[in-house]
């Protein structure tokens, strides 16, 4: 094949880039040259193609040096495919069922060859169009135990863990975003916020002056900020999940970075709470919505259990190391330990919820289920309640003790 200009959006030069890659190459074999290569990712920072040819199919991603949704405007580098890549690798040793098979990745190129899903769906868009995924969340309390747990200084010797957050603090460009996209624009005012206005008004008065809104937003950023618990996705959204009903992968790893456990529960479980807020405008019935609700209380449930017994036999680890509370005396302290922590887990996972629930209302990156209701007189009662619910979680005076207050505060919205 003749060489061809380095411009990612030419199928040529990532044909050519595939048959450079003698590990990519050999999956096609000759039916590389007749394979169709086309774009078909809708993300806010990066280009996804699909390579399909009569024997195999492959999804390769592209991070420019720009972000896309900004049409080029703003600059980023593309070291967020890097953070990318690895965090997919450690994921994968954790959770090897509920993450894509990485084939190669070229930082000079900046190019992630993975292996492409199919029939999988991204799960926001599934939900939207009336499906029920009834293993989803046995499989990601499964996914989120083995990596936080996995990633934890429970079950990593400081010589292992120091060096991978020294490796993912250097994510900055991406936690910037978050920072700012999650934590400060929305709860702060900006010009790039975005609500259904007048509807949303008063809301976003509320949210941007309330004193234990802002004091609660503002230790949640700090937690965010300061806290190296566990290796986080760090954008754990239903547009990152790829599911039948019998699978369930999480792609799009590209935020990683050390953080707390909640993060990740909270950003996830804040993305159903939307969804369960928006379906009804998508003819979900009220039993498929409250079935969302169901999921929730079962992620948690199912997250704890899961940590629970990781915690109770896998502990090797420079805290809490079984060896050492290996006494009755020790065990009872060492479980105290364990149910304090879950405890701070599960108030701050509640907290990140509302937080992502509040940006995807009223910041800059929204959510389709929300977006795709035209009918603004139809859309801001929804976005309403869903605001209502994140005022109700982010207002509280007490923690949150148990997975139900989240969502009886979602069902007792008027
Ligand atoms: C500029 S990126 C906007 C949002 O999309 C990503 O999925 C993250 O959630 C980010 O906040
Ligand atoms: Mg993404």
């Amino acid at each position: 094949m003749p060489d061809v200009p380095a411009d990612h959006s030419n199928p040529d030069y990532l044909r050519q880039h595939i048959a450079d890659q003698a590990v990519l190459a050999q999956i096609f074999g000759d039916s590389l040259e007749t394979a169709e290569i086309r774009e078909i990712g809708d993300g806010n920072l990066n280009y996804i193609y699909r390579v399909q040819s009569s024997d195999a199919q492959m999804a390769i991603k592209h991070a420019p040096n720009f972000s896309r949704m900004s049409g080029g405007a703003r600059a980023l580098t593309p070291d967020r495919l890097k953070f990318e890549a690895r965090a997919l690798q450690l994921f994968r040793e954790l959770a090897p069922e509920h993450i894509p098979e990485v084939y190669d990745y070229n930082s000079e190129a900046s190019i992630l060859a993975m292996r492409f899903l199919s029939p999988h769906k991204i799960m926001r868009k599934g939900l939207i169009e009336g499906n029920v995924y009834p293993l989803f969340a046995d499989h990601i309390s499964t996914y989120l135990a083995n990596t936080l747990f996995g990633t934890s200084d429970y079950a990593m010797l400081p010589a292992q863990k120091r060096p991978l957050v020294a490796e993912f603090a250097l994510n900055v460009e991406l936690c910037e975003i978050t920072e700012r996209l999650v934590f400060n624009q929305a709860f702060a005012g900006s010009q790039d916020n975005n609500w259904t206005t007048p509807q949303l008004d008063k809301h976003v008065t509320r949210l941007q002056t309330d004193p234990a809104i802002r004091l609660r937003v503002e230790q949640l950023k700090l937690a965010f900020l300061t806290r190296t618990d566990a290796l986080l996705h760090g954008d754990l959204h239903s547009g990152s999940v790829l599911l039948t009903q019998d699978e369930t992968y999480l792609f799009d790893t590209e935020f990683a970075t050390f953080g707390p456990m909640g993060f990740d529960i909270g950003m996830l479980i804040g993305n159903l709470f939307l969804a369960y807020f928006a379906l009804p405008a998508h003819g979900a019935s009220a039993a498929r919505c409250d079935g969302l609700l169901d999921d929730i209380e079962s992620i948690w449930t199912g997250f704890e259990r899961k940590f629970t017994a990781l915690w109770q036999d896998n502990r090797t680890g420079g805290a809490f190391s079984a060896t050492r509370f290996e006494d009755a005396a020790g065990s009872v302290a060492a479980r105290s330990h364990l149910q304090a922590y879950l405890a701070q887990v599960l108030n701050e996972t509640a907290g990140f919820a509302a937080v992502e629930i509040v940006r995807r209302v009223i910041g800059r990156a929204h959510v389709i289920e929300f977006d795709s209701i035209e009918d603004a007189k139809r859309r801001a009662p929804l976005e309403a309640a869903a605001l209502d619910m994140a005022c109700a979680i982010l207002g509280r005076a007490a923690p949150v003790t148990d997975i139900a207050q989240l969502t009886a505060a979602a069902r007792n919205v008027p």
